[in-house]
């Protein structure tokens, strides 16, 4: 139960006063329940009508939903995964509201502040919106997240429920209708109360007449005030609530001062959300949002080359084309079809466009026009591409990078470092041929492609980065893009990576379980040699050919990939090499985990809190791991692996619920490290015995003594200057740090070269960065601030997403208007048809986007009037036995609007929600009518 008074201002903070996430089930529910049961909901429905739509069979999940039931009854169990890591962000960036905004009073809809409060969901929905329509899924639903907070808040803060309403506030969506008959700021709202009396401290007038009041709140523990009269928060660390009236009125758990009212307020909060992403389902359609939350018929993972295109590349584009080619042909349609393809080109000095779309046909299209030419010297800017690529490809996925040439752009390393360690992007670099434009060179040529230092550049992000370092000659590269096909698999997770530099013989364990199957090791290294051992003792090594642990391999250039045997159980490999060498043992299984550095929150309510940033180094930290494609699975333990040595620290694992653990570890490593998760699956109904697994992360992590923060909750205009301060703290020695900045636009920017920290100090600055005025609403720019010691031992960076939004001034909907409709039904349906013919138009808003059926079998045909091509024409024609059509009208910034239509309605004009009705004054004076107005809102919905 509540140990402290901390369990305030919203549902997320908790019983334990410890946990920002903990879960006690039965007991109150949270921000991350609330939000994580609309998401299943809605997504439900979404598959549900697609289904319908497409003819194809639909069975309802099993209650209660969770990712797993819901992304199989969706026809995609491989999206589990990217469907889970949705619904992390979106729920830890809700969460992130309360330790990052506690005390503004508008994102919480505390203090009376409901216009202001509006304004943050209305004004982040059209973030949400123009982002989707870029497909910039990272920054939309990071947003979701943060207005989904104070969407929720409203029905535990306000006196919506105890008003009696038994449906969300529609009117918190959108911009152009009243938020409710709200009391003014002279007007008393509660009194004095007492014990079980403060159930009913809310003024019986405010009741009768509908008006609308929300609790005052402060932690002040001197000079707390509010308004004479006003109803507080409520609960320990609200001080407002001892001033008279005394007393609270907020639902945030079973225990707070309105707690008989919790499970009302938290349903209709889960409402309100399902409302929300409702209408983003309506503005976007069905399809983004699937994507948006991580589901596609496919495999959800992004297909992404970065390519070299000067001239000596016309080998490796032709490979590239082959490959891409090859790709989608074996599988468009399968579950291993890329959601997403990305490619940059880079030749100096150019750098892109980036290419990133979902239709293959338009990708293949695009491959088959990259053409070699250029590039008179050796070095090119591959740095720059790849940070291209980083900033828009989703979390966890795999970029190709091929070039035969050095960076030119060296001084992108740690911006590209810091850009693998937030995406947990695998980079691999395809280096075939040599550096020197046009001299080809024969296969036994054995001399390094590049220098060795600029090769270590490529084989350090690769390795950071869980990728791999290939190193051929131009002709043996085919043969090396096997990679490339195993990397599109959703099912795809590692084992075991590792890597020795300088090399030295040392023994590589790993647990393989019954889940994983076309179990491979990757080896890259010049000159080495290792012995497999499989559970059974049996062993084989480099060089024998008889055996039968390894069932396949293939040598080319540095690379090698041999293929074992399925075998459950305790494997090792033994590596020997005086050489640096990398292994890395992956295979297929659903069972995988996600996780995020997070940090305990310094602000007045506990919680936890993701980083941007790299961790503190030497001292204790942090992760959330949530494991993904099985419900029963639980995570034994999670070590941190320094990735040079065998040195492991291991962590304290405290189960959350809903798949998700809370590790503790008592210091973070100062030198390198990954991350490596075991665990167990008690779910013995497939299986004899439980299954124990083991996964690591791909990406290595560096923790870091210095601390960046900056405001990362931003909206840039085109055209117009935007500063982001920030500020850098070091916990170790003061000294002249140099500071880096880059956006992966290419805006302009301004910011300081170094700041000066005492030991132990910190110090300001500020970037300022321009959108050029033609920027489309809806971009995202992702920037990389970098503050880094004088000798260059010691970095960190923070990495931040800001969306460019135009100004939108049209906040109305499309209308319909109906212009003929003609039915001639009879009593049997069969047979007989209706048709109808509408004009829809968006007035003198930014214009008719698009329109489509929601509901009905009917044909629909729509066309621009010939004369005017702000009409959109629509034409139904349908069968008498499908007598009702709803039609779905939507602006180009986003706003829905939703027309019926019946065969049954004579010749009486159609209802379209437009929100003309609400802006009557005559409904709002009178309380009745309020009322009434809001049930007439949602039964519209
Ligand atoms: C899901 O949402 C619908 C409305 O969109 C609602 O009727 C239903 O009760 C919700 N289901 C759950 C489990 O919350
Ligand atoms: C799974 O089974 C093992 C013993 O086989 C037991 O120790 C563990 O607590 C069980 N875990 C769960 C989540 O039931
Ligand atoms: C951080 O500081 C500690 C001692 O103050 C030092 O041992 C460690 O190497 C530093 N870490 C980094 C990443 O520089
Ligand atoms: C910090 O270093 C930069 C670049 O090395 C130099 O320009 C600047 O003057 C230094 N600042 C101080 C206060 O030493
Ligand atoms: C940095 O700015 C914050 C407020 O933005 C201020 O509290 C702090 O004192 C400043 N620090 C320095 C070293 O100027
Ligand atoms: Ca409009």
């Amino acid at each position: 139960m509540m140990s402290s008074g901390l369990a305030a201002l919203c549902f997320l903070l908790l019983h334990t006063g410890a946990l920002g996430f903990g879960i006690l089930p039965g007991k109150s529910l949270n921000h991350l329940e609330i939000t994580e049961r609309a998401m299943l909901n809605v997504t439900v429905e979404v598959c549900r009508s697609l289904a319908l739509a497409e003819g194809t069979d639909f069975s309802i999940p099993a209650q209660p939903f969770t990712a797993e039931g819901v992304a199989v009854a969706c026809g995609t169990p491989k999206s589990t995964k990217s469907f889970r890591q949705a619904i992390i962000i979106i729920t830890l960036t809700n969460v992130r509201v309360d330790l990052r905004h506690a005390l503004n009073a508008s994102f919480h809809f505390d203090d009376e502040m409901f216009l202001s409060g509006r304004k943050i969901i209305t004004e982040g929905l059209t973030v949400v919106k123009a982002s989707m329509k870029q497909e910039n899924y990272e920054a939309a639903r990071e947003k979701l997240g943060e207005i989904c907070h104070p969407l929720q808040d409203f029905y535990s803060h306000s006196n919506w429920v105890e008003l009696g309403m038994e449906s969300p506030n529609t009117n918190l969506l959108r911009s152009d209708t009243r938020v409710g008959n709200i009391a003014d700021e002279s007007r008393a709202t509660c009194r004095n109360c007492d014990g079980d009396d403060c159930r009913n401290n809310i003024l019986e007038d405010i009741i009768d007449e509908r008006v609308l009041t929300s609790g005052y709140f402060s932690i002040a523990l001197i000079g707390a005030t509010k308004p004479q009269g006003k109803c507080s928060h409520g609960g320990g660390v609200d001080q407002t609530s001892t001033i008279e009236p005394v007393g609270g009125i907020n639902k945030d758990s079973l225990d707070a001062s309105h707690g008989h009212l919790h499970s009302q307020a938290a349903n209709l909060a889960i409402s309100a959300t399902s409302e929300l992403l409702e209408d983003i389902r309506r503005a976007a359609g069905d399809r983004q949002f699937l994507q948006m939350v991580g589901i596609s018929k496919g495999s959800s993972k992004a297909l992404c080359f970065v390519i070299d295109t000067t001239k000596s590349m016309s080998d490796d584009i032709a490979i590239v084309k082959t490959v891409t080619s090859s790709i989608i042909s074996s599988e468009v349609g399968t579950e291993n079809e890329p959601a997403v393809y990305i490619l940059v080109p880079f030749k100096d000095p150019d750098v892109g466009p980036l290419i990133k779309t979902s239709d293959p046909k338009v990708f293949e299209t695009v491959i088959d026009s990259l053409t070699a030419a250029g590039g008179g010297d050796d070095a090119e800017l591959s740095l720059s591409a790849l940070e291209l690529a980083l900033g828009s490809v989703p979390f966890n996925s795999e970029i190709f990078l091929f070039t035969d040439a050095p960076a030119k752009d060296k001084n992108l390393k740690s911006t590209v470092t810091a850009l693998i360690e937030r995406t947990q992007a695998a980079v691999s670099f395809m280096i075939s041929g040599s550096t020197m434009a046009n001299r080809r060179r024969r296969s036994d040529d054995t001399r390094p492609m590049l220098a060795a230092s600029d090769a270590q550049l490529y084989r350090n992000l690769a390795h950071t980065s869980g990728g791999v370092y290939v190193e051929v000659a131009k002709s043996e590269l085919p043969a090396a893009t096997s990679i490339i096909t195993d990397s599109i698999s959703p099912s795809l997770v590692t084992l075991l990576q590792a890597s020795r530099n300088p090399g030295k013989m040392d023994m590589f364990p790993f647990i393989v379980d019954e889940t994983v199957t076309n179990l491979k090791v990757y080896i890259t290294g010049h000159s080495v040699t290792f012995t497999v051992t499989s559970p059974t003792g049996e062993s084989q090594d480099s060089t024998s050919t008889t055996g039968s642990l390894i069932t396949a391999s293939q040598s080319v250039g540095n690379f090698m990939s041999l293929q074992l045997q399925k075998q459950a159980g305790l494997w090792e490999i033994k590596m020997v090499s005086t050489n640096p060498y990398t292994v890395k043992v992956i295979g297929q299984s659903s069972i995988d985990f996600l996780f995020d550095f997070v940090e305990r929150s310094k602000g007045p309510f506990t919680g936890y809190d993701t980083l941007d940033t790299r961790p503190r180094a030497g001292v204790n930290g942090s992760l959330l791991v949530s494991l993904t494609g099985s419900d029963s699975a639980t995570v034994t333990e999670v070590f941190l692996v320094e990735s040079l040595e065998s040195e492991e620290i291991k962590g304290v694992v405290e189960p959350q619920g809903s798949g998700n653990f809370l590790v503790h570890f008592d210091r973070i490593p100062t030198v390198e490290f990954s991350v490596r998760v075991k665990g167990q699956d008690n779910n013995t109904a497939s299986r004899a015995s439980p299954v124990v697994f083991q996964r690591q992360s791909t990406t290595s992590f560096r923790a870091s003594n210095l601390t960046i923060t900056a405001d990362s909750n931003s909206i840039l205009e085109p055209g117009k200057p935007f500063s982001v301060p920030f500020s850098v703290t070091t916990n170790g020695a003061g000294g002249n740090l140099t500071i880096r900045t880059s956006n992966n636009r290419r805006f302009d920017s301004t910011s300081p070269t170094s700041l000066v920290v005492e030991t132990g100090g910190s110090a300001n600055g500020t970037v300022t960065l321009s959108a050029p005025r033609t920027t489309p609403s809806g971009t995202d720019v992702i920037l990389t601030i970098e503050a880094e010691t004088q000798e260059g031992e010691d970095t960190n960076y923070i990495v931040l997403r800001f969306s460019v939004i135009n100004t939108v001034t049209d906040f109305i909907q499309p209308v319909c208007e109906k212009l003929s409709l003609q039915s001639n039904c009879s009593g049997n349906c069969t047979g007989s048809m209706w048709e109808l013919s509408v004009r829809v138009t968006d007035g003198s808003g930014s214009g008719v986007d698009r329109v489509s059926l929601k509901k009905g079998n009917g044909t629909l045909n729509t066309s621009l009037d010939a004369s005017n091509e702000n009409i959109t024409l629509v034409s139904y024609l349908s069968s008498c036995c499908s007598p009702d059509m709803e039609l779905l009208v939507v602006d180009r910034v986003g706003n829905v609007g939703v027309c019926f239509y019946s065969s049954r309605e004579g010749s009486s004009s159609a209802q379209s929600d437009s929100p003309k009705v609400t802006q009557s004054p005559l409904l709002c004076l009178s309380i009745v009518v309020l009322g009434l107005y809001v049930m007439t809102e949602l039964g519209i919905q």
